[in-house]
């Protein structure tokens, strides 16, 4: 039978619970306070990511959609050339919305080398939609959904030590990572070394990469799409208040923290705060644990860096990668980056 589909699951529910209840219980004990953004994608939480992505002040979905739509046909061509063989796997880390991938494996599909699409992320449901989608448009491909968290799993990717693959990590999620997170990142996928378990076994190397990244701009831009006049953002930061309820049985009055959107200028990235508004004790029932916030002080939520042209080479420098294509969109928001092996 042609293609067929797949799902490889890395991360049970219980997995997922266990690794949640690290990330609150270390989070919660630091100094500043500070949980990871992966925890905001619950349903509620992808559907208010979702509405983010339509906001007047959220550009980046958009840029990122043009400047694919405009140049998804020289992407094809150009790896046809730059990859020996030519690119038959696609893996997208963090699936994503279907849009992207619809273009993209389109894009590809027209070389008539691609066989495989091996989407990963850490949602199981948008898995199957993502793969039941990539499937009904073409239907020899072989789909192997992964689920996984990117900071541990990687190295478990199905791809093929002698394959043409092409890893697409876009909509400028790689700024959630810090910059040694980043390097680890990039540097795991061109050499197919598993770094982040420690372990020396060989997964496959991928011999291209398609990277989105949002572009640093004027402070007052970046500080507002992060911070909509809708509230959407602010509900989707407070949402992470209502996973760490229902899942670990805490007590957070989701009324007692405001959402606060902060540019770094330093360190050129977008930082999601949780102010606690007043003194207040939260209970984690599930960890055992009590909590003291003082009268305005903040969790830290998210970091989303931006970046520029050299610093992205510079990053793909140091990891071995080549940049060979750097496409931003008209307005110079958002560029989308094709690196080499
Ligand atoms: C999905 C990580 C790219 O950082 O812009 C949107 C998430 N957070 N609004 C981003 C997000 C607040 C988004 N990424």
């Amino acid at each position: 039978a042609r293609g067929g589909m797949t799902i490889e699951r890395h991360l049970t529910d219980a997995q997922r619970t266990a690794a949640l209840a690290a990330d609150v219980r270390r989070g919660l004990a630091a100094t500043p306070k500070e949980l990871p953004p992966t925890w905001f994608y619950d349903t509620t939480g992808s559907m208010l990511f979702g509405k983010i992505t339509e906001l007047p002040e959220y550009y980046q979905t958009r840029a990122e959609r043009a400047i694919l739509a405009t140049h998804a046909a020289q992407l094809a061509t150009e790896l046809e050339t730059a990859v020996p063989g030519g690119v038959d796997s696609l893996v997208e880390l963090g699936s994503g919305t279907s849009e992207k991938t619809r273009t993209l494996l389109a894009a590809l599909a027209g070389t008539g080398r691609l066989r495989r699409f091996i989407p990963f992320d850490v949602d199981a449901e948008a898995l199957s939609r993502a793969g039941a989608a990539a499937r009904a448009n073409h239907p020899g491909l072989a789909v192997h959904a992964v689920v996984g968290d990117f900071r541990q799993h990687l190295g478990l990717l199905p791809i093929q030590p002698a394959g043409g693959t092409l890893v697409a990590f876009l909509g400028g999620a790689i700024g959630n990572l810090r910059p040694p997170e980043r390097a680890a990142l990039l540097t795991e996928l061109r050499s197919g070394l598993d770094q982040a378990n420690g372990s020396r076994e060989h997964g496959g190397r991928a011999q291209a990469l398609l990277l989105g990244t949002d572009l640093v701009k004027e402070p007052a831009r970046l500080v507002a799409a992060y911070d909509d006049s809708a509230g959407v953002t602010a509900a989707f930061n407070r949402n992470l208040l209502t996973v760490l309820n229902r899942e670990l049985g805490a007590d957070f009055d989701l009324r007692g923290f405001a959402h606060v959107a902060h540019w770094d200028a330093e360190n050129r990235w977008i930082e999601m705060r949780l102010r606690s508004v007043k003194a207040q004790t939260v209970k984690v029932t599930a960890l055992d644990l009590t909590v003291e916030f003082a009268e305005g002080e903040e969790i830290r939520t998210e970091i989303s860096a931006k970046f520029d042209h050299a610093m992205v080479e510079r990053e793909l420098a140091a990891a071995g990668w080549r940049l060979a294509q750097w496409w931003a969109d008209p307005d110079g928001d958002f560029a989308l980056s094709l690196a080499i092996a």
